[in-house]
């Protein structure tokens, strides 16, 4: 990767693990134009760079995200505000259509577009110190990254109107329970866990996972009959891979599967 954000701290880990931290500690992670113009072009590069696997994002210091930057949300107007949300949602929508497991490793406040960001990635824990919200309310505007509409499909319809009305925050405990979240960890062992969950699925056959990724995700919005259809579709492209040769085989044979990514 021979980007060199700014506002981002990127490192390579062991299995092909692209860690991409939020590096804004002072605003806690606030997105800005120029964080979200790297994030853009990291997510981008990321895609084409056969040797990434998985995205881990984190926020540096005590937050994940506080939210979009309120000092240039204060500038917007209709025009820029619109402008301003598509950016976001392409972003957003870039990440949870990359093709490649993401996982937000969630340490502290994930408020307004922070939750929505970790709602745009592939899977999402966080440590026992978390905090969600979408306080947008309380500016007078709306989630604009696809909040409103992320969260009813994570949680279900009353409870995203109830966050979303309320702008109220809810404790790590409530967004397990919820199903915003799928795991709660203490806060010195997240990091661990979230490499561990992405190594497993790094370890897998990449075309199943790519193909189960999009089935979810566009199946979603489908009728069942043309979801299903899908589903066939994407089936016997997997049944056509290498590792989907491999995977049965070693599993007729009792032993490890090993899987090339073709
Ligand atoms: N933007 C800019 N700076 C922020 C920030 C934010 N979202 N959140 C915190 N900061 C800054 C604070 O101003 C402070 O800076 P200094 O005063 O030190 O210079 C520094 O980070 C530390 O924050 P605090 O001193 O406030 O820290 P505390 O621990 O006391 O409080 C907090 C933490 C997270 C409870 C508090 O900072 C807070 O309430 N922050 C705002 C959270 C919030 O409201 N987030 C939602 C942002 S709005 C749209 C597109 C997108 C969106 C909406 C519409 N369209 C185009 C229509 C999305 C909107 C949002 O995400």
């Amino acid at each position: 990767m021979e980007l060199s954000p700014k506002l981002l701290k990127l490192s390579r880990l062991e299995t092909g693990i692209l860690h991409i931290m939020l590096a804004r500690p002072e605003a806690l992670n606030a997105l800005n134009t120029e964080l979200m113009d790297e994030l853009q072009q990291v997510l981008l590069q990321a895609k084409e760079e056969p040797s990434v696997k998985a995205i881990l994002l984190t926020g540096e210091g005590k937050a994940f995200c506080a939210g979009a930057d309120i000092k240039q949300l204060a500038k917007l107007n209709g025009q820029t505000g619109l402008h301003f949300s598509r950016k976001g949602q392409n972003i957003f929508r870039a990440l949870e259509q990359l093709g490649k497991p993401s996982l937000a490793a969630i340490n502290g406040y994930a408020l307004g577009g922070g939750c929505e960001l970790a709602m745009a990635a592939t899977l999402r824990i966080a440590s026992t110190t978390a905090a969600f919200g979408q306080p947008e309310v309380k500016l007078g505007v709306i989630p604009g990254f696809g909040g409103t509409q992320r969260l009813s499909r994570l949680i279900g319809k009353g409870r995203a109107l109830d966050l979303c009305l309320s702008g109220r925050v809810i404790t790590a405990a409530e967004a397990y329970t919820w199903g915003l979240v799928s795991e709660v960890v203490e806060t010195h062992d997240l990091l661990m866990r979230a490499k561990q969950i992405l190594n497993t699925l790094t370890a897998l056959p990449p075309r199943a996972l790519q193909s189960m990724m999009t089935v979810i995700d566009q199946g979603y919005d489908l009728s069942l009959h043309d979801a299903l259809e899908l589903e066939a579709a994407h089936f016997g492209l997997c049944c056509a891979t290498h590792d989907k040769e491999e995977g049965v085989k070693a599993f007729l044979e009792k032993r490890v599967a090993e899987f090339c990514g073709e």
